[in-house]
């Protein structure tokens, strides 16, 4: 596929969202590749006439060129396309025919959609859909099928990269996550690929043995090594070794070093230095509310001043979905004007982490991160490095909003300090990520969607953010957050020497399949920043 360059984003101007464009940044800041052929197609829109935007990733959209325009979906894939080169094994069209199970299901959910009654939701995006329908019946047995065709034939294929990358990726829509790691290996290991080289080497020798892999060989290391963090969450027994957080494999109670990792202290400003916040919060992943803090910015910003600051900028607000599998269960709702989303106030429309920098210069540059989280990596790099000018970012949380259950995005830890109205919020012990129904698509970032009775069985802690007060969030502290008042918020995502490794670790995973993870790498790495 083609990668545009990394230079043509950002954009310099700030962005004119459409519902079409993905999210900016996500995370919020959940990194963006996408290889569905679904990509960046409106709800409006569904199923895709044409699948224009194909594989294209966060950091290269908008795509500068459309490259099978006008195609209809009863002529996609086209006929005469030729499928992926078969390393070696001769290939059998009728029975493999070089796709990975998403973009087989695609295809399947666009000549079908019609004639099924799959029930898929309306107001959700393309890629909530597809996975949707890989839990339906009838998606679920279209995906056994196939799989079991190409089991039929895997003689025939004994040597083949391709094939065996194909059938991990069916294993993996179908959840059989042994399987998928399983056929992962088989297909790294045709192509000479150790399945650890994410963990081995330093940065130099990581990027350089990336370099020398195709895409197709990215894919599989990327899903192998996704799998491997998605089975440590999900293992009791090696959770239950881990020294932070958590509550261990059946837990209604919480343990000693659980109850120390969840409970909030709630610190006076005055009372507690940098240096404190760094031994006693920071590098123990311990949550902590500042209060009293020094106002971050000069003068209140209340909706009229943001409106007056901002109030042209367009923002693609989100809505929550429980049949999301977006970041925090969020979705796209609509790009509107900042003003439009202030004076129309709808239920259930949120701004969310909208970074200023980026949209509204004018008001980022009014506003100071508080001195805990100045020690941050993601602010030492170039202005056009991922993740540079993320941060600060505004939250405009009307009463009742709220964001699902998730962990923050690439190991970052997070701050977020609270304007106005009130914010709850939820933590569960890092731990118990593994108990609470994470499910993976095509990210590092897992959704949740715990039953009550899950719930129930895991013990939370939460807390009622008040105006004034600075929250610090932990690495990998699963939490949700209910904005209990109409809210306005500012928050940062923020790296340093405490979660450097497990950053890193998200890095080049991301930096398999997205350029600007893989160019942060590489600038961290020349500043001395990461080895
Ligand atoms: O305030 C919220 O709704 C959630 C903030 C949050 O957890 C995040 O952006 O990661
Ligand atoms: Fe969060």
């Amino acid at each position: 596929m083609e990668r545009v360059p990394i230079s043509t984003w950002p954009p310099a101007e700030p962005l004119n969202l459409t519902p079409e464009t993905p999210p900016l940044v996500g995370g919020s800041t959940s990194f963006w590749p996408e290889t569905i052929p679904t990509e960046g197609v409106s709800i409006s829109s569904w199923p895709p006439e044409t699948t224009s935007t194909e594989g294209v990733y966060i950091s290269s959209w908008p795509p500068e060129t459309t490259s099978i325009e006008g195609d209809s979906i009863s002529s996609w894939p086209p006929e005469d396309s030729e499928p992926p080169s078969v390393a070696k094994g001769k290939l059998r069209k009728t029975e493999f025919d070089g796709q990975t199970a998403r973009i087989a299901l695609a295809v399947w959910l666009r000549r079908n959609h019609t004639t099924l009654s799959l029930g898929i939701p309306d107001k959700i995006s393309a890629k909530s859909k597809l996975n949707f329908a890989a839990l339906t019946k009838d998606g679920r047995s279209f995906l056994e099928n196939k799989l079991s065709d190409l089991e039929g034939s895997e003689s025939v294929y004994s040597d083949s990269f391709d094939f065996y990358h194909s059938m991990a990726t069916f294993f993996d829509l179908l959840k059989l996550n042994s399987k998928a790691q399983e056929y992962c290996v088989r297909s790294l290991e045709l192509a000479n690929i150790d399945p650890d080289l994410i963990n081995n080497g330093n940065v130099k020798d990581f990027l350089s043995q990336v370099d020398r892999l195709s895409d197709s060989e990215k894919d599989s290391l990327w899903l192998y090594s996704r799998l491997q963090y998605q089975n440590k969450m999900l293992d009791k027994s090696s959770r239950l070794c881990e020294p932070n957080g958590g509550s261990g494999g059946s837990s209604a109670t919480l343990s000693l070093s659980d109850d120390l990792t969840l409970k909030i202290d709630r610190v006076k400003a005055a009372e507690i230095s940098v240096e404190d916040f760094q031994s006693e919060y920071c590098s123990k992943r311990r949550a902590v509310i500042i209060c009293q803090a020094e106002s971050p910015t000069p003068s209140p910003w209340t909706l009229n001043h943001i409106r007056s600051s901002c109030g042209d900028a367009r923002v693609a607000v989100k809505t929550p979905s429980a049949h999301s599998t977006e970041w925090a269960n969020l979705e796209e709702a609509e790009s509107k004007k900042v003003s439009a989303f202030i004076d129309q106030k709808i239920r259930d429309h949120y701004l969310f982490d909208w970074s200023l920098p980026l949209n509204a210069p004018n008001l980022a540059k009014e506003f100071k991160v508080p001195k805990y989280f100045e020690d941050n990596i993601l602010t030492a790099t170039s202005p056009d490095a991922l993740y540079r000018q993320s941060w600060p970012s505004l939250f405009l949380g009307p009463k009742g909003t709220k964001s699902g259950l998730h962990i923050d995005a690439f190991g970052s830890h997070f701050w977020m300090y609270l304007i106005s109205g009130v914010k709850k919020w939820t933590f569960y012990p890092p731990r118990a990520a593994g108990d609470l129904s994470p499910s993976f698509s095509d990210s590092m970032d897992p959704t949740f969607n715990p039953s009550q009775e899950e719930l129930d069985n895991v013990s939370c802690y939460s807390i009622e953010l008040q105006p004034g007060e600075l929250l610090f969030v932990p690495a990998g502290s699963p939490h949700k957050v209910e904005n209990l008042d109409d809210t306005v918020a500012v928050s940062g995502n923020f790296v340093n020497s405490s979660n450097l490794s497990e950053f890193q670790h998200h890095l080049r995973v991301n930096a398999l399949q997205d350029p600007r993870s893989r160019d942060l790498l590489t600038e961290l790495s020349q500043l001395n920043l990461i080895t």
